[in-house]
């Protein structure tokens, strides 16, 4: 296979701080965690911006309602994906890399896992595309470390029912989310130094147990 030119390409990156993500499937308790990571690293004098995806700079914001609102209609599922790259460029080159050179940790809601997960998994589309993307954006750039909370897709739709309308993609069938999570699980096999498995069905305090533990290895 040939080469991609991009591959070659680097952020200008000094990488005092650490990066890491959180992702899962609906319901599975990153914003519950999410505050858990943020104390805790607070705790050790860590300085921790928090950000998310899709969104995180005032162009991703954009992007993430035009994705997620309702009233955006029917979108081909090369677009999503297109767009959720173009809002993660946005972070990337204005938020997170700015980030860790002036020495903050990040920790961000999501990121490039869930467009394997949700676009290649979810909508079907062709996981060597997806690399194409994630090279030419990414470049050669990646979290420290992802937290992945893994939970089976029933459990965690039962706990999200008592929110208000379903968005865009929240609305998407059982199968597609199993594919979904089916696609998490994959991925976290195949790096497993980088994506940490958690079980997600456990309680809260087990949890971030587990968590600490994994944080305490950066
Ligand atoms: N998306 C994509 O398609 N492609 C991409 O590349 C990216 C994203 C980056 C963004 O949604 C959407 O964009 C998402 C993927 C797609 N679409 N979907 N579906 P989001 O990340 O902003 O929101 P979300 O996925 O809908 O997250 P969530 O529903 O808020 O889930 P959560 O943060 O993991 O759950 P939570 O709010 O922490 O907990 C949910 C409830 O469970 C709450 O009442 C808690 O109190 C409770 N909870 C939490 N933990 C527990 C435990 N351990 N036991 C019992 N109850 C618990």
């Amino acid at each position: 296979m040939q080469k991609s030119p991009f591959i070659k390409l680097k952020y200008n990156l000094m990488q005092k701080g650490k990066f890491i993500t959180i992702d899962g499937v609906e319901g599975a308790g990153k914003s519950t965690q999410i505050d858990f990571i943020c104390q805790y690293l607070t705790d050790k004098g860590i300085n921790v911006v928090l950000t998310r995806e899709p969104g995180g700079t005032e162009v991703g914001e954009k992007i993430r309602t035009l994705l997620l609102s309702n009233s955006t209609g029917k979108m081909h599922a090369d677009t999503e994906l297109m767009l959720m790259f173009a809002a993660r460029n946005e972070h990337i080159q204005n938020k997170i890399i700015p980030t860790l050179n002036q020495g903050d940790w990040i920790l961000s809601d999501r990121f490039t896992d869930a467009s394997y997960a949700y676009q290649g998994g979810g909508r079907g589309l062709d996981i060597a595309r997806i690399a194409q993307l994630e090279q030419w954006v990414l470049r050669s750039f990646a979290p420290d470390m992802t937290l992945l909370l893994d939970i089976p897709v029933d459990i965690g739709m039962r706990r999200v029912e008592s929110r208000g309308e379903k968005d865009r993609i929240e609305q998407e069938s059982l199968d597609f989310f199993n594919r979904v999570r089916n696609s998490y699980i994959a991925r976290s096999e195949q790096y497993p130094e980088r994506i940490k498995l958690i079980d997600a069905s456990q309680n809260v305090e087990n949890i971030s147990n587990e968590i600490q533990k994994i944080l305490k290895t950066l």
